[in-house]
């Protein structure tokens, strides 16, 4: 009997998943490392464990699970992540493990053996939103990040460390990473070029650079209405200058470059007191290395100046700083493959955003299978994706797993 996708079974396994961590007024909340986390990684060792998979847990809380095949070679491994930012949606990062959860189940319904074994990931912390870096969990099961500087990581607002939190929720484990035979990655495209050019799925070819930074400014609180504008050490200012060079820096450099201040605090934040610290974040993006770095280089540099000039202080942390990722160009092909043998519009394409499959690439064939976002949006409660749309993304996956693994 051929493996066949349920898309009633996997829309289920989407609403049942997307009920942990669910707002008030929609969309989901499952920050990393938190007890809506916690929650939602409990509901994947069960359900791996109601698949008669083999769980394993490391030592940051990535979970995977496997199901057997005729041989104890290296799985291919389908994997993903299920925390969110905190005005997540139902489908980033979660759509991709339940596919592979789906694939799993479609194996066992059909009682297909296949040679390889076929592993299904939850990678912790690949938002970054809580614990900078993104893609933590990953990166420090394929090498990428270090173990032990990973767990020392305090939140980027808060005081919470992620060994204490991963004690805290009991997923501390012991298990050693793996490399697996190949990689995929089943996720939202999460951007507007599938939906506006009519395409069904992407191949996608690889992931942007990323470059996040942490500026903090420390200048001198003063009395709005007395200071001369010479005499103050005005942190927001300095702070306003950064972020607006971050956005003039992107606009001159055009696209694919992006810039993004998702973090902007000022203090004491009072009406009529000049602030004397200033915080903010700044995420830049390209698909090409050697801009990126040459961008951010800048930005450091001038916003050193902006902030001598105002007399403040500028202390600057690197949070992330990951290259650009190309993916295996034969397994790209398959998924492509695998698309047009369906009468799938596909079209290969990079990504803009971050993923888990980028920490695998370097160590073995990995690639990514896009399916269309409603208008684009992510990050984003109303973030929705077509029944359709998901059925004809995972089965596109099943047809790449069944290749890779002589089933
Ligand atoms: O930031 C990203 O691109 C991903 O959502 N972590
Ligand atoms: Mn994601
Ligand atoms: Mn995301
Ligand atoms: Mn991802």
């Amino acid at each position: 009997m051929t493996p066949q996708i349920s898309i009633e079974r996997l829309m289920a396994s989407v609403h049942e998943l997307g009920a942990i961590g669910a707002r008030d007024g929609g969309g989901v909340c499952r920050l990393a490392l938190t007890d809506a986390d916690k929650a939602g990684r409990d509901w994947f060792v069960k359900s791996l464990h109601a698949l008669n998979c083999e769980v394993f847990i490391d030592a940051i809380g990535n979970i995977w699970g496997i199901r057997a095949g005729r041989t104890e070679d290296a799985p291919v491994m389908i994997g993903s992540h299920i925390d969110t930012v905190a005005t997540g949606g139902l489908y980033d990062g979660a759509l991709g493990v339940l596919a592979g959860l789906e694939v799993i189940a479609a194996l066992n319904a059909s009682e297909t053996e296949t040679d390889l074994p076929v592993a299904v990931a939850a990678f912790t912390n690949e938002e970054g939103a809580r614990f900078a870096p993104d893609m933590m969990g990953s990166g420090v099961h394929q090498g990428a990040l270090d173990l032990d500087e990973m767990l020392s990581t305090r939140a980027t607002s808060g005081d919470a460390l992620v060994g204490e939190e991963l004690r805290r929720i009991d997923y501390a484990g012991q298990d050693l990473p793996i490399t697996p035979s190949a990689y995929l990655e089943l996720h939202i495209e999460q951007g507007p070029v599938l939906e506006t050019e009519g395409l069904k799925i992407g191949a996608v070819t690889g992931v942007q650079g990323i470059h996040w930074t942490e500026f903090t400014v420390r200048g001198q609180t003063n009395h709005a209405g007395t200071t001369p504008m010479s005499l103050r050490r005005d942190a927001g200012q300095v702070g306003f200058a950064i972020a607006r060079l971050a956005d003039e820096m992107a606009q001159e450099l055009g696209e694919p470059q992006v810039a993004t201040v998702g973090v902007f605090e000022v203090s004491p934040c009072l009406v009529n007191v000049v602030p004397d610290r200033a915080r903010l974040t700044v995420d830049m993006r390209n698909t090409d290395g050697d801009i990126l770095t040459s961008a951010t280089d800048r930005l450091l540099s001038q916003a050193q100046q902006i902030a001598e000039a105002a007399e403040c202080t500028l202390d600057i942390r690197p949070l992330a700083r990951f290259a650009p990722v190309v993916f295996d160009d034969a397994l790209v092909t398959r998924v492509e493959t695998a698309a047009q043998n369906r009468q799938l519009p596909v079209k290969r394409m990079p990504s803009g955003a971050g993923h888990d499959a980028q920490m695998f690439a370097p160590n073995c064939p990995t690639a990514m299978i896009f399916v269309p976002s409603n208008k684009g949006l992510s990050h984003n409660i109303n973030e929705h994706t077509d029944a359709t749309d998901i059925e004809a993304g995972a089965q596109v996956l099943l047809d790449v797993v069944l290749d890779l693994t002589g089933g």
